[in-house]
């Protein structure tokens, strides 16, 4: 089922004519003030469940914008894969039905069958227009109740429900960190290999995209994915490269050390199934990361299958986002924000104080690059600019090389994790620092 939904200040319609045999409805006009249109185009496959689905939603929306009014005006217009006049009537009633014994404001419904003239006016503020989609096939319900439902119901925070969780800032910082373009690619790589290493995975399988992976319709999705096409050691794959879930039978323990430091402190484990969300016959557990602004996003999905627990980490890019999200949090209270090690794009910034020190600078990058260390070289700029540019991107490990460092093979040290501190080491006691904190 598609389902539109427009805030109308102002709607009127009236029959034109007839578009089926024996329309069930008889012709008629109508005209109402401040409703919520709920365009609905009835798809094939749809039944009873798609229209509780969709009456639950259409509810909360009613309720989100404070309006009494609900019109329900069927429309063949916005899917390829029409259900038959008689099926789309049956449900478009079941929705009409379903909305009334569950809401208390005034429900209509336009005429079925007929090609109608109408004229409406949306105001045009951010909620005043939104599409949706119910499909067949995995029903989401929390604690037994349809998932539109259960906050009017107390059963689950609204900030649970899907929708981009992302706070502007961090949407800065996603762009900043360039996450899904040539230069992020970096970390969603790595955290994907890294997962990979972890759980011995050897095959990429591509599967359908999960509708959404904000929330808690998003987990469910995404158990749906794992349940239909997991196993042993593959990573699930549907776009880019940040859309991915890594999938194992051993539970994550070491990623789960490296995330527990800094993610799963702040999230909120959600039972799938009985007791919890309900997505078809999936059991299991999943695990969100609570976003700085509010909303969520899955970090781990546990499916019980009969041969024993699937483990699904990801999407990657979600998890990639909530370390920097993460980091916010930290800033929110004062702290420097940091990224771990092994996730920096940049891992070491290397500042020779003047073009003499470039050489010294050169013989140390390429002995990092040689552990699998990315480091930069920042030239261009004062070397307090230079300094301050390497914060941009949380860079772990800044080195600045001058006159005296280069004579006497040492590096004056600055750890992102030590702010306003810096120190002199001897080159090796650098590199040795290094590959600990890269293993
Ligand atoms: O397609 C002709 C009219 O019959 C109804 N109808 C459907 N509505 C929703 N979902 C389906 N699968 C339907 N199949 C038939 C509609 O009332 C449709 N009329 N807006 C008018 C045209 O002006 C319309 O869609």
């Amino acid at each position: 089922m598609r389902v539109l939904l427009l805030h109308a200040t102002r709607i009127s319609y009236r029959t034109v004519e007839e578009a089926i045999r024996n329309p069930p409805d008889p012709q008629s006009s109508g005209e109402y003030s401040n409703c919520l249109v709920a365009f609905v185009t009835v798809e094939e496959g749809d039944g009873v469940e798609e229209a509780e689905r969709a009456a639950g939603d259409t509810i909360l929306q009613a309720n989100r914008l404070g309006l009494k009014t609900i019109l329900i005006y069927p429309y063949a217009h916005l899917s390829s894969s029409l259900a038959p006049p008689p099926e789309a009537y049956r449900v478009l009633v079941a929705l009409e039905q379903t909305i009334r014994s569950r809401w208390e404001g005034e429900v209509y419904r336009a005429p079925f069958g007929w090609y109608k003239a109408f004229e409406l006016s949306c105001p045009g503020h951010p909620l005043a227009e939104l599409s949706r989609q119910f499909k067949a096939g995995l029903t989401i319900k929390y604690l037994g109740v349809p998932l539109e439902e259960a906050p009017l119901k107390g059963l689950v925070e609204k900030w649970l429900l899907d929708r981009d969780p992302w706070s502007a800032e961090t949407k800065e910082l996603v762009s900043r960190f360039d996450v899904d373009g040539p230069h992020g690619i970096t970390m969603l790589w790595e955290l994907e290999s890294r997962l990979s290493e972890e759980f011995g995975v050897k095959r990429r399988v591509k599967v359908p995209a999960p509708e959404t992976v904000y929330g808690l319709v998003g987990a469910a999705h995404l158990a749906y994915t794992c349940s239909k096409w997991g196993g042993e050691g593959l990573t699930l794959f549907w776009g880019g490269l940040g859309d991915s879930l890594v999938s194992s039978r051993s539970p994550p323990a070491g990623f789960l050390e490296t995330l527990n430091k800094r993610l799963l402190e702040d999230s909120i484990t959600v039972n799938l199934g009985s007791g919890g969300l309900e997505a078809g016959d999936i059991r299991g557990r999943v695990t969100l990361y609570k976003a700085r602004k509010g909303g969520a996003v899955p970090l781990i999905v546990e499916v019980e299958k009969p041969e024993g627990t699937l483990y699904c980490l990801g999407p990657t890019r979600s998890i990639a986002i909530a370390f920097l999200d993460a980091g916010l949090k930290d800033a929110d209270s004062g702290t420097t924000p940091q990224i771990p090690f092994w996730l920096a794009p940049i891992q070491v910034a290397l500042i020779p104080v003047s073009g003499a020190q470039l050489s010294y600078a050169d013989s140390i990058a390429s002995k990092l690059s040689t552990m699998r260390v990315r480091a930069r070289i920042l030239k261009e700029g004062s070397l307090g600019a230079r300094i301050r540019d390497s914060g941009r991107l949380w860079t772990p490990l800044v080195v600045v090389l001058g006159e005296r460092e280069a004579s006497t093979n040492t590096v004056t040290l600055r750890r992102r994790w030590e702010p306003g501190k810096q120190e002199v080491v001897s080159l090796e006691d650098f590199i040795e620092e290094v590959s600990k904190l890269n293993s």
